[in-house]
């Protein structure tokens, strides 16, 4: 009898703590099937119903395949006089989980631009698979506010907008807005995933995201899933120039599924 509850203790034990240390599938081969192991049991099932709840949402969700491009420089530099300014993260963007099949469908597409005769370079370059931070890989619009302007040809669901804008030298670019519409004219359905104007000099409202830092990572917008067709993205200005540069830019999306 005594030894008999030795064991069954031992067992109880065992298995909470496997309960609450791991959560694991293996843990239940543990679990002993005597009589006194009722909250034994009840325990192994809770420890199961979260660990499938987790394995659905994981099976849906993959990280992007993101090709980033060689870094110029290395670091974030001190003394940057811009308010508002990200903290560098000091390591490695983490990944970001997106629907399976989820890819860059802006590659190739139209591109409009606010400044049709860029100082350097063409429209096109923004979308062209090349994000290297070289001379010829980027596009210069005139000083003041200036917009892009993306057509991804169809309805698409929209999980996250990439820019780099320029990453030859780390700078600061202004009044970032990025906005999705239904139409090329930004009218109807206008949402902003991004907003760093905060004074509203840009006439778009007042933006509480944060300045930050161009890297060779680029900036990565989460979008959210909006469905949209046109994706436009402004600046005005950054804090070595007043004009407006793009190497590239990638949105991550999937069609949008018919109704
Ligand atoms: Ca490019
Ligand atoms: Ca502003």
């Amino acid at each position: 009898m005594l030894k008999i509850n030795t064991i069954e203790r031992l067992t109880l034990s065992v298995v909470i703590l496997f309960a609450l240390v791991l959560i694991l599938p293996s843990c239940g081969k543990k679990s002993s099937p005597d009589s006194a192991a009722g909250e034994t049991a009840a325990e192994a099932s809770a420890a199961g119903a979260d660990e499938s709840a987790g394995s659905v949402a994981a099976g849906d969700l993959v990280p992007l395949d993101i090709k980033l491009p060689r870094p110029m420089f290395v670091g974030t530099p001190q003394n940057m006089r811009v308010p508002n300014l990200e903290k560098p993260l000091g390591k490695a963007r983490p990944p970001f989980l997106a629907p399976a099949g989820t890819k860059n469908v802006a590659l190739g597409g139209a591109i409009a631009s606010s400044d049709e005769e860029p100082i350097i370079g063409e429209i096109e370059l923004i979308a062209d698979g090349d994000k290297e931070a070289t001379d010829g890989s980027y596009v210069e619009l005139g000083p003041f506010l200036q917009n892009i302007t993306i057509d991804l040809g169809a309805d698409h669901d929209i999980y996250a907008v990439l820019i780099w804008h320029f990453h030859k030298q780390p700078r600061i670019y202004f009044d970032v807005v990025v906005q999705v519409a239904d139409d090329p004219d930004f009218i109807s359905n206008v949402r902003t995933v991004f907003n760093n104007d905060h004074d509203n000099s840009s006439g778009l409202g007042v933006g509480q995201d944060l300045h930050y830092v161009e890297t060779s990572e680029g900036k990565l917008i989460d979008a959210k899933g909006a469905r949209a067709r046109y994706v436009r993205l402004y600046s005005n200005g950054n804090n070595s120039n007043d004009l407006n540069h793009y190497v590239e830019v990638e949105v991550y999306g999937k069609p949008a599924a018919a109704i």
